[in-house]
């Protein structure tokens, strides 16, 4: 909860993040159009690289129906730093959590968890 209310204080505030030395942070592009339902798409994943981490896993769940999905997607790091991730399978309708497990220098893995809205 924390994590979305600071999403939405930076997406109100055009200056977020310059403020101080803090890394921009992790966005996603999803397909023109947005992801869609029940159909394999792909995504990329962006600025892990500038925050001197790797992506090493992509998960999702609709916590509300305590169900994840029914793909393992593959991940991808691409010459530009982004990464590709492929296989995602959204397959209803409803609250999404995209999961990113990012690697750090020390070792530690650390969850970021983007809400996602799939429209009928
Ligand atoms: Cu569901």
């Amino acid at each position: 909860m924390l994590l979305r209310t600071l999403l939405l204080i930076c997406l109100a505030v055009p200056a977020c993040g310059t403020a101080d030395n803090s890394p921009p942070p992790i966005k996603l592009e999803y397909p023109a159009g947005g992801p869609p339902l029940n159909e394999h798409f792909s995504f990329y994943v962006l600025n892990v690289d500038k925050q001197d981490a790797t992506l090493v896993d992509v998960d999702a769940d609709m916590p509300a129906h305590k169900h994840g999905i029914l793909t393992d997607p593959s991940i991808e790091l691409q010459e530009d730093g982004r990464y590709r991730v492929d296989g995602m399978l959204l397959h209803m309708p409803g609250d999404w959590e995209i999961y990113l497990d990012l690697q750090y220098a020390n070792g530690a893995v650390h969850r970021q968890t983007i809400p996602l809205i799939l429209e009928h």
